[in-house]
């Protein structure tokens, strides 16, 4: 049974996060689903995506399923980790991927929609980046992510408060590329898409694949590598990232000594 639900409207693949009960954790069950209703999608030549949550979602997604995080000695984000499989099936699908964002939205899937090419939101999104609540090292093609998106020092204020920001201000910042009435935001964001769609597809892959080159065209020492790696391993090895998580599940906050 599939988490997520798929519809075809005026040549747009609609995928809907459909794993309510689980606020639509991006566990690797619904990650799989998502990205093989990508490459269906992609068999049926569908170049336009919209990525949503069911009408009302108070939750759009609850991000990375914390329940199938590594407990320690791990690195929770590794290469062949789902959501990072997910977000890179995302930034190579050969069409614009549109967020589509009712309700709030937490950790990997804050990064999930800074990976789409657009979101339109209405005034019920909230954004928030929570490594820093999990004891998650978080990875550098993520928080480039949004150093592509954001100004730096918004960025950082994200992912070092692990804050909500609300629709406004995730407007005002480059969150979202529209905030619309909630009433009409699955209009506006098939017309959107509409627009997109009498365009040349051919043309809008090559410009997409084009700024997902250059906004990874970052060159990195292999120390600084390893150094960035030594660093990362250290906290995921660590009491904080391993409390973290026990705290989560006993649903209590986490007492975080710094070590
Ligand atoms: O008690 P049960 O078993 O019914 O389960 C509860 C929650 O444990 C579960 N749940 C999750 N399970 C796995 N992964 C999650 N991310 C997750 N979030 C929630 O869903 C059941 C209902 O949750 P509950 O009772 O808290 O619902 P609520 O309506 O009171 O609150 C909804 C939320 C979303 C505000 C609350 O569940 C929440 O704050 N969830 C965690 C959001 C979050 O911090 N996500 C980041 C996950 S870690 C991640 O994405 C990256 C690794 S990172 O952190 O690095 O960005």
């Amino acid at each position: 049974m599939s988490l997520v639900k798929v519809e075809v409207s005026e040549k747009m693949g609609i995928i809907t996060l459909n794993n309510t009960q689980k606020l639509n954790a991006l566990s690797a069950q619904l990650v799989d689903d998502i990205i093989e209703a990508l490459d269906n999608f992609q068999k049926q030549k569908i170049h336009i995506i919209i990525l949503r949550a069911p009408d009302g979602s108070k939750v759009w997604s609850a991000g990375h399923d914390v329940k199938e995080l590594p407990t320690k000695m791990r690195d929770p984000l590794s290469y062949y980790d789902s959501l990072e499989v997910l977000l890179r099936a995302v930034e190579e699908y050969p069409g614009p991927v549109i967020a589509m964002v009712h309700g709030s939205v937490y950790g990997g899937a804050c990064d999930l929609i800074m990976t789409c090419d657009m979101v339109i939101a209405d005034k019920t999104a909230k954004f928030a980046m929570t490594p820093a609540k999990l004891g998650v090292p978080y990875n550098s093609t993520g928080i480039l992510h949004f150093m592509n998106r954001l100004p730096i020092n918004i960025a950082k204020e994200m992912f070092f408060t692990a804050e909500l920001v609300p629709a406004e201000r995730a407007l005002n910042v480059g969150i979202i590329n529209h905030l619309v009435a909630e009433e009409e935001l699955l209009s506006f964001t098939l017309n959107l898409a509409a627009t997109i769609s009498t365009r040349s597809m051919l043309s809008i892959e090559v410009i997409k694949e084009q700024f997902r080159v250059l906004s990874k065209a970052y060159s990195i020492t292999p120390s600084a590598f390893e150094r960035v790696q030594g660093m990362r391993r250290k906290v995921y090895d660590s009491h904080d990232y391993e409390e973290a998580i026990t705290a989560f599940l006993e649903k209590r906050p986490a007492n975080f000594k710094g070590e």
